[in-house]
């Protein structure tokens, strides 16, 4: 407070009046008594005046500002200058609300006396506090332009955090945490199962190691080269991809520590706001399911909170002319396009079609309904389209609606769409009968018109091209074996038996194409024609990146029958993945299954952490470990806990029926 603050006070100075003397001396003599008393009087009414005008004059300055303020019925005449500045008020009593004029003109002259003394006392350490000013003010010309910047950045750096800090993140809203079953160690009790389990957990923190010492905060990391690693699907952003995929599986399997350290590094350092054009799906999938996933394990609010920021960075990718999303979107500015390598700049089903479960959690953690409408959207969408032969095409436009090239596949580009109308059921408790029947009626197409026994009958799902059926199967589609065991019960006409076959007979055909090679791991594709079964034929179907899909279908097989079989198959794949993918700095894919001198293709998939390690463990683990009952895994093996919404209804729901 500068120096116009004393003004009020010394505007309105009023005469020191002593007991038993005048103001006016020259009068004294000629004046008789009662001439005096009435002269004290008019003398005591214009004092009262004085401080009546004193404080009901207009209030025309902020600094001359006297408040008024009413507390149980008494009014406080406040202080009207700084409570730093002065700790006596000039009128410390207070007056009782229906008589604040009677009750200062009661006042007696000795109060007043004492009023005007405090004042001048206050006069006295304003003149202080003014000199001390002028000597801030002088100092701080004394010094260097330099010193002046400086001072002037920090005092607004400081400005700028407490700004971010009011506009920071808001609380989200309270929701009822979903019953989590079966967070336990899943002890299986065999010690021969347990040892392979260990040996499995190994694994795992030999990859998490080696990319916290070469690779931290990097999207992936490449083990021979030892350093960080990135793909277009993450742009060219740097949000530690492998952190936020790993979370969950350390997590369960009890790496604490390292679980602790990848959370403080999304403390500090998992910012959503770069200039970086990524995959919705992948961003989706991995970050999104990752954290969301983390969040109900851990109960770690950083996790949910970091979800909702990102997925509201994804939300301008559905602004397009039909509401199917962008393939990518740039986080900073919303700006979204499609895959230049799509058919006629269309969306991929497996990508629009894979946001389902968790924009369904999403909703119900923050009470927001445009997560659940969009995802809803695409599906009342898609029910209105014609299909062909019943089957979904790949490619959708998302300016036109129409569908792009007739191309259909259970594996890459269509894989999970199927994936997760049969998790919607299952994550709402059963009660999304929609997304069943979606589910059922796609899978009956599929199994007319691409799903075959080969020759040496190996049961093997194809893909259907511009109407015709390519005797081909990807590793990506060997995930399916799994869909159908799980999907089996609760399908239609008592089909369950044959689902669970279904599934079983995949899962052989899956096992075949690692058997069937030299490092007994899986080709990227392999073929059912003119006399070859299994095996890859291109070199560039010949490489294996540390997919999880195969074992992924072991694991669901492993829950529904207990059939040894599965483990077995599992420790295979477990054995050959630390005999030719380990190398002192992680685990690398392999060039060529089929070459007995496999080189490497130098690069730790974060899917690797997230599913084929948490599959194998999840193998030689007991049931009672994230029971299928009661959580749903997404496409990137992230567990999300079945939603028993009974009555409560999704806020939006409504406005889709
Ligand atoms: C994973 O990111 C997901 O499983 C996705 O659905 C498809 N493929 C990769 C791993 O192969």
């Amino acid at each position: 407070m500068t120096t116009p603050a004393l003004l009020p006070l010394s505007g309105r100075r009023i005469p020191t009046l002593s007991p038993g003397a005048s103001s006016f001396p020259h009068h004294r003599a000629t004046l008789r008594l009662s001439e005096k008393f009435i002269l004290l009087l008019i003398l005591s009414a214009f004092i009262t005046l004085c401080f009546g005008a004193f404080f009901f004059l207009p209030d025309n300055s902020k600094h001359k500002r006297f408040d008024l303020g009413l507390e149980d019925g008494i009014f406080f005449v406040s202080n009207p200058l700084p409570h730093h500045r002065l700790q006596h008020p000039p009128f410390p009593h207070a007056c009782p609300r229906q008589s604040l004029v009677s009750c200062a003109s009661a006042t007696s002259g000795e109060q007043l006396i004492a009023s005007l003394e405090e004042e001048e006392s206050l006069r006295d350490k304003i003149r202080a506090d003014h000199e001390r000013a002028l000597q801030e003010a002088k100092e701080k010309l004394r010094k260097s332009k330099e010193e002046l910047r400086a001072e002037i950045q920090t005092e607004k750096t400081k400005v700028a955090e407490d700004l971010k800090k009011k506009d920071g993140p808001k609380p989200l809203p309270p929701v009822p945490m979903p019953k989590l079953v079966g967070i336990n160690d899943g002890d299986p009790g065999d010690p021969d199962v347990k040892e392979k389990r260990d040996k499995i957990r190994e694994m795992m923190k030999h990859a998490w190691d080696s990319y916290r010492q070469y690779g931290w905060g990097h999207n992936e990391l490449k083990p021979i080269a030892k350093k960080g690693h990135s793909t277009n699907i993450f742009g060219n952003s740097q949000m530690g991809a492998t952190i936020v995929d790993a979370l969950d599986t350390l997590y369960i399997m009890g790496l604490h520590d390292e679980f602790k350290d990848g959370q403080e590094w999304i403390e500090q350092n998992l910012d959503f706001s770069v200039n970086a054009e990524v995959s919705v799906f992948e961003v989706n999938i991995r970050f999104i399911g990752g954290l969301l996933a983390a969040y109900y394990l851990s109960g770690q609010e950083v996790f949910k909170v970091k979800a909702v920021q990102l997925a509201e960075k994804l939300l301008p990718a559905f602004n397009t002319p039909t509401g199917i999303p962008w393939a990518m979107v740039n986080l900073k500015s919303g700006v979204g396009h499609n895959w230049g390598w799509a058919s006629a700049g269309s969306s991929i089903l497996a990508e629009f079609g894979t946001l389902h479960m968790e924009f369904v959690h999403l909703t119900y953690l923050t009470g927001n309904p445009a997560y659940y409408q969009k995802v809803m959207h695409i599906r009342k969408l898609l029910a209105k389209m014609d299909r062909p032969n019943g089957l979904y095409p790949n490619y959708l436009n998302p300016r036109t609606g129409r569908w792009g090239q007739h191309h259909t596949s259970v594996g890459g580009l269509g894989d999970s769409f199927y994936e997760y109308l049969l998790k919607a059921w299952l994550m709402s408790d059963k009660t999304d009968t929609e997304a069943r029947k979606t589910y059922d009626d796609a899978i009956e197409a599929i199994e007319r018109h691409l799903i075959r026994k080969s020759n040496g009958g190996l049961t093997f799902i194809g893909e259907w091209k511009n109407g015709h059926l390519e005797r081909k199967m990807g590793h990506l589609t060997c995930f399916a074996g799994g869909m159908f065991a799980l999907g089996a019960d609760g399908s239609p006409d008592d089909k369950a038996g044959h689902y669970l076959q279904l599934g079983a007979e995949i899962a052989h055909t899956c096992h075949e194409s690692y058997d069937r090679t030299v490092l007994k791991l899986g080709p990227e594709a392999f073929k059912f024609d003119s006399g070859l079964e299994a095996v890859a034929v291109r070199q560039n179907e010949k490489y294996y990146i540390l997919r999880p899909e195969v074992i992924e279908t072991y694991w669901y097989m492993w829950r529904f029958t207990h059939d040894p079989k599965y483990r077995q198959w599992g420790w295979e794949a477990a054995q050959a993945i630390d005999k030719y993918c380990r190398v002192s700095g992680g685990f690398s894919g392999v060039k060529d299954v089929y070459s007995s001198n496999p080189t490497y293709d130098d690069v730790q998939q974060s899917f690797f952490l997230a599913e084929t390690l948490k599959y194998l463990y999840l193998l030689f683990s007991s049931d009672e470990l994230l029971p299928l009952e009661n959580w749903v895994f997404n496409t990137e093996a992230h567990p999300l806990p079945v939603l028993h919404l009974g009555n409560l209804t999704l806020p939006g729901s409504q406005d889709q029926r």
